[in-house]
């Protein structure tokens, strides 16, 4: 096996480098390695000082995520990290990429810690729903102060070196070669006689007493739901009242409960799913690409709007069509109006407000789009419309350029029969504001070139998004997820709940919102639109009943002011009202069903159950390429909360045995639509064997 930690010698200065591709994780043969290395440098007569450094691209990035589900190896990190600071000899951290996690931890057991100016350091287990549990609590409040450590701990951004100098836990930026660097300063650091700095048995320097209040206040609302950010405050409150041994093994207990719990689990699994989804069985990442430089977008609606301020934010040349020059000078407006208050507000400098104004450009000509290296049309959703489009992209786009539909339900392969080059057709599905939102569906038809796949995998990192590869069907996998999942909120109302009541139930799960509060926002025409061109299914219980009352009525939800809630002007607060009480009443009235208390367990059920369901069809059909992408679909696109893992992974915690059962019975009770999908049915019979 590979020596995964080096020693060698550098005259009195023993060096010892961590080698563990990628990212130098902290593995069990890690941790014997340095644990080993040192106690070698320790009984060296002739060694003075030590430095701790890593080859390959960073510093060490944490703990191995993937040791987590498993029985711990000794030795363990703290008791590492222990015998570094108890070393008489001085240790030096030298550090590159990114000092994260557990890395971090081993930084600060180390008596000082140097850096190049491109380095970051941070403490980003909260994102995994953790907290530091090597030490990481307890001594970065006594080197940089508890504010400074909670704002670090809490929000588990990174910070770069010249603020990491500033704040002290970078003793000197490098310039020139590191490891060179690193040795110099630690002979300084022995010629010089300095005393070893020792965390553990600093004071944490004082602080407002009601920093930790102040700070939970602000968690409550901004990370509703999660774990970890209120353990995180917990340690660095134990850091400040607790002498140093007392604080650590709080941090463990701590630490070891969150390691244990589901949310960690589901936590861990995103941030795995969320690399997995990159990782294209037949489009191997050397693919070649093609070059994107310059975006048309047809149609200057607020979708188009908002795609051509993701492209320019990415710094991509954009030309914004639609048929009318002052529909696309309207939108250039609001672009520009949205740019400038955001400069208003700090969020960018005004220098740099003008550039991504000026990086979109208007048309009403398709001779425009000429030159262009890609295309996104988001017109109206009507295939008739989306054909025409593409026809005349076809006519005037240059060979090679790719041409994408922004489409959310639509048959790709259609749209791309419609041109003579459906290889350079895909699926760019955004979500909205395209400018906010993190998810890209992409979706391949059966002709797309592998490297228009590719291009569009790699022009999500560009623009800042994640890219999850899908197939054609119905919705997709996001939407179509969505289809079962409102369908059975307005069932449940017609059975007897309320849609505060859904809503509640819902939000409490963790989604930001409702179906209903979502419908509303969204917008109730569109879906009475599209129930009117389909007609009432036939030989199946039909959802839409309540909505098209109120679409008929003219609500429309909050762009009338009116829809499953009342929205008073100017407001979005959804607020309850009697009339749809009593309209909800009379159509429950009318189907014949005898309105019954629901209770919060079977809402939840109803709900999120049949996602679950639909996502095993989507799995089975090759829609989706594994069900995490499917959770990564649902977390970036529609708010799934990541401490359930997504709608897939939800239902692995739940057990997909039980699963299945309850939604065999509600198959028994409701009828086909709770048909479950076979795949589900082998998932649950191996699940039960393993139980
Ligand atoms: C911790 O430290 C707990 C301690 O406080 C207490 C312990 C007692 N482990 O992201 P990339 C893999 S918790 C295992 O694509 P980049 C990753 O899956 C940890 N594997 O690269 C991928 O594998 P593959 C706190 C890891 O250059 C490959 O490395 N630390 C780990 O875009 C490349 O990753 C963190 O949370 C890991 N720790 O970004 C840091 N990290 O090729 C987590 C990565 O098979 N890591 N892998 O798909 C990161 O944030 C980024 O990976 C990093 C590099 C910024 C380092």
């Amino acid at each position: 096996m590979a020596e995964v930690v080096k020693s060698s010698s550098r005259g009195q200065v023993a060096l010892i480098q961590v080698d563990n591709p990628p990212v130098n994780a902290l593995s069990q043969a890690v941790r014997q390695g340095l644990s080993d290395c040192l106690e070698r440098a320790l009984a060296d007569a002739a060694i003075e000082a030590i430095v701790i450094a890593c080859e390959g691209r960073t510093f060490i990035a944490g703990a191995d995520i993937r040791e987590f589900g498993k029985p711990h190896q000794p030795p363990a990190l703290p008791a590492v990290i222990d015998t570094i600071e108890a070393s008489p000899k001085p240790v030096v951290a030298a550090i590159h990429g990114t000092a994260l996690g557990g890395g971090l931890e081993v930084a600060l057991g180390c008596h000082f810690r140097v850096g190049v100016a491109s380095a970051k350091c941070g403490l980003p287990e909260v994102k995994l729903g953790l907290l530091p549990g090597a030490g990481g609590t307890q001594r970065l409040p006594r080197l940089i102060g508890a504010e400074k450590a909670l704002d670090m701990i809490v929000s588990g951004e990174p910070i770069d070196a010249a603020q990491a100098h500033e704040l002290g836990l970078l003793d000197a930026v490098i310039d020139g070669e590191l490891v060179d660097g690193a040795v110099a300063f630690a002979q300084q650091v022995v010629g010089e006689g300095r005393g070893l700095r020792r965390l553990s048995q600093l004071p944490v320097p004082a602080c407002d007493p009601n920093l930790f209040e102040g700070y939970r206040q602000q968690i409550a609302t901004k990370k509703r739901g999660f774990e970890a950010p209120a353990r995180c405050i917990d340690t660095v409150q134990a850091a400040v009242e607790l002498p140093f041994a007392e604080g650590v093994v709080k941090e463990r207990e701590l630490f070891e409960g969150l390691r244990a719990g589901d949310q960690s689990r589901a936590q861990r699994h995103v941030f795995f799913a969320e690399r997995e989804v990159a990782k294209i069985p037949d489009v191997p990442k050397d693919t070649p690409t093609r070059e994107v430089a310059s975006v048309g977008i047809v149609g200057a609606g607020t979708m188009g709007g908002g795609i051509a301020m993701a492209c320019a934010n990415a710094g991509l040349q954009v030309t914004l069509l639609d048929r009318e020059m002052s529909l696309v000078e309207g939108r250039l407006k609001a672009i520009a109006e949205s740019y400038q208050s955001s400069a208003k507000r700090g969020r960018m400098g005004q220098a740099e407000a003008e550039a991504r104004i000026a990086r979109i450009a208007g048309a009403d000509d398709y001779a425009a789009l000429a030159s262009v290296d890609l295309v996104i049309e988001a017109v109206f959703e009507e295939m008739e419309i989306k054909k025409t489009v593409f026809k005349q992209l076809d006519a005037v786009c240059k060979p090679g350029a790719i041409l994408a539909t922004n489409t959310s339900t639509l048959d790709v392969n259609e749209i791309a029969a419609a041109t003579g080059r459906p290889q350079d057709v895909i699926g760019l599905h955004f979500f909205s504001p395209a400018n906010i939102m993190r998810l890209l569906e992409i979706v391949r038809g059966d002709h797309t070139d592998k490297s228009v796949i590719a291009t569009a995998m790699k022009l999500s990192r560009t623009l800042d998004k994640i890219g999850v590869l899908v197939g054609v069907c119905h919705g997709f996998v996001g939407n179509r997820i969505l289809y079962p999942y409102r369908r059975e909120a307005l069932f449940l109302v017609e059975e007897g709940a309320s849609p505060q009541q859904v809503d509640r139930v819902i939000t409490d799960f963790g989604l930001p919102m409702g179906p209903f509060a979502m419908s509303d926002l969204a917008g109730l025409d569109i879906g009475w639109r599209v129930r009117k061109a389909q007609g009432k299914p036939e030989g199946e219980r039909y959802s839409g009943t309540i909505a098209d009352r109120l679409c008929e009525a003219g609500h429309f939800g909050q762009k009338t002011g009116q829809g499953f809630y009342r929205y008073e002007a100017g407001s979005r607060v959804p607020k309850p009202y009697p009339e749809l009480q009593s309209l909800v009443e009379e159509v429950s009235r009318e189907l014949g069903i005898e309105r019954r208390e629901i209770s919060d367990e079977e809402i939840l059920k109803r709900c999120i159950y049949p996602m679950i369901n639909e996502g095993y069809k989507i799995l089975d059909e090759g829609i989706a390429l594994r069900a995490s992408d499917i959770d990564i679909v649902w977390i970036n696109g529609y708010g799934f909360p990541a401490y359930r893992g997504g709608p897939m992974f939800y239902g692995e915690l739940e057990g997909l045995d039980r699963v299945h059962a309850t939604i065999c019975e509600y198959r028994d009770q409701h009828g086909a639509l709770w048909e479950p999908s076979p795949l589900l049915a082998k998932a649950a019979a191996e699940a039960a064997e393993s139980r």
